[in-house]
């Protein structure tokens, strides 16, 4: 790592099988180096500095080289999608389209490759990666068939021989600045409702995993969507900082730490620009009483350890009934000591690694807090896997903490990692206090099998999604995505509420009277 690199602060946060391993071995051979993407050319960094991409599952593989973009390179791909702004806006909506269910064409013919490539520079299990690269297909192709809606609507006016409806319009110049843990699905819910819209965009990845950026970015390519409509800048804090600075921008769409996505909103409300925010959360898995055990315990098992707990949507609480809490945790342990732990390329592994270094130091530090505080117990888990096969890469064991009480750190704060926290409740009131006592707001979820307390915590959960006998993770895209409190601002990705974000309302009036009439004032008289 350069200097330059070492003095740059990160923004965003967010069984080692044989042949995975020969992979990286042959891998390390040729190590690739890839460029930015501006104004329809693919160019190096203007320092010509790069940073390195590596397999948190063994940190010998360097993924590629990527580009170290400062503020010179940002303003470059500003100016290319500045000057692409007018020939994008002004070719219909349902033509923009096209060209991106071309972009959905190739990314369903490339997904295994895509796949393939993410788990080498994220981690997470193939078929998790599959999963990411499904969703950024499935939102393709939904977000493109509003190109033939986009609706407004028309309404009377007070007046008559007066016309009164209202259309949308593209905001301008989009800032993206996208996570690593969803490395291809993210930056497609931004990019191309962004792109429906009639919005250029300028998209900065998050530097642990800006290869699978860089394919998408390379299909949108190939789809033939004209230069410097979507431009890609890799880098550090300095790329997202100049982006987020940048008077030109006009919307910082972002997903990421709460504590930087404050840092961004303030940025944007000094110049007013529009900035939608997905951040952190702490979600809750409700085991109701009259639950079935086993289907919870599966749900939970997924909800915390899929992706190595390292989505914004994890069920990291697990508030359970004390009528079943015994035997809950029994399998629960039980499952969670049986995960295989190791490199997300080996078909048998059920959990990879976390992302980098200060992934692993944040998250054992949250186990030794956990620990510390008496109240709870370690069950399972607790420790970091560094030898055998896991002796290069950022391993750690799933973990349970039990009998854990709702205040406690573990509790409130987003660990962002394989670790669980259960509560015990007695009333189902009690676990919804719990469940909502928190500062985030994502994701909630309650099993049990009475639809009359499914529907009483459906309305009582203050998250802005709830699900009823799954878990808190899987969001479908064509429903809207984000939450409550410190999770958001207010905005919503997917689903088609996704669109009041990438457009601005416009009303309009058209006065075929050929008088003036003034509205509020001039009455009308029933004939
Ligand atoms: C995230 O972790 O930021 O609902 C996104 C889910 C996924 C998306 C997670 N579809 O778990």
């Amino acid at each position: 790592m350069s200097q330059a690199q070492k003095a740059l602060k990160k923004t965003n946060k967010r069984g080692n099988g044989n042949s995975a391993a020969r992979g990286a071995q042959q891998s390390r051979a040729v190590v690739k180096t890839y460029r930015n993407f501006i104004g329809g050319k693919w160019v190096a960094s203007a320092s010509g500095e790069t940073f390195e991409n590596k397999n948190p599952a063994d940190t010998r593989d360097v993924v590629g080289r990527f580009p170290l973009s400062m503020a010179e390179d940002v303003e470059r791909a500003i100016d290319a999608a500045a000057n692409a702004a007018r020939g994008w806006r002004s070719m219909p909506a349902p033509r923009r389209a096209e060209i991106l269910f071309r972009l959905g064409e190739i990314l369903i013919r490339r997904k295994e490759q895509y796949a393939q490539e993410m788990t080498r520079e994220m981690g997470k299990v193939l078929k998790e990666t599959g999963g990411d690269v499904q969703e950024a297909i499935d939102c393709t192709y939904f977000t493109a068939g509003e190109g033939r809606r986009l609706h407004g609507y028309t309404t009377p006016a007070e007046m008559p021989d007066k016309f009164a409806m209202c259309v949308r319009q593209p905001v301008g110049l989009c800032g993206l600045i996208t996570p690593w843990n969803f490395p291809m699905a993210i930056p497609s819910w931004k990019l191309i409702p962004a792109l429906v819209c009639g919005n250029t965009v300028v998209l900065k990845p998050a530097e642990d995993t800006p290869l699978s950026s860089f394919n998408l970015v390379e299909a949108c390519e190939e789809a033939s969507i004209p230069a410097g409509v979507v431009n890609l800048v890799t880098g550090y804090g300095e790329a997202g900082a100049s982006l987020t600075n940048h008077k030109d921008v006009r919307l910082i769409s972002f997903t990421g730490s709460t504590e930087t996505g404050r840092i961004v909103a303030s940025t944007c409300a000094d110049r007013n620009a529009i900035c939608s925010l997905e951040m952190g959360g702490k979600n809750v898995i409700v085991v109701h009483e009259d639950a079935e055990v086993d289907l919870a315990v599966e749900g939970a098992v997924w909800g915390a350890f899929g992706t190595s707990g390292q989505r914004c949507t994890a069920s990291s609480r697990l508030v359970v009934h004390k009528k079943i809490y015994k035997q809950f945790v029994k399998k629960l342990v039980e499952r969670a000591r049986s995960l295989r732990v190791g490199n997300g390329a080996d078909a048998q592994v059920e959990m990879g690694p976390v992302i980098n270094a200060d992934a692993v130091h944040k998250i054992m530090g949250y186990i030794e807090v956990g620990q510390r505080e008496d109240k709870a117990k370690l069950a399972c888990g607790g420790n970091r896997l560094t030898t055998g096969e896991h002796a290069h890469g950022y391993f750690i064991e799933p973990t349970v903490f039990t009998d854990v009480a709702p205040d406690m750190r573990i509790a409130q704060e987003e660990i962002f990692g394989p670790v669980t926290a259960v509560i015990p409740f007695d009333t189902l009131d009690e676990a919804i206090e719990i469940a909502n006592g928190v500062r985030y707001g994502l994701s909630a979820s309650v099993y049990t099998k009475d639809v009359n307390l499914a529907f009483h915590a459906m309305n009582e959960m203050y998250t802005g999604i709830v699900y009823i006998n799954s878990p808190t993770i899987g969001a479908e895209v064509h429903l809207p995505f984000g939450g409550t409190k410190a999770t958001g601002n207010g905005h919503r990705e997917a689903g088609t509420q996704v669109l009041d974000v990438f457009s601005e309302w416009k009303s309009v009036y058209v006065d075929y009277s050929s008088k003036l009439q003034r509205a509020q004032i001039d009455s009308i008289e029933p004939q």
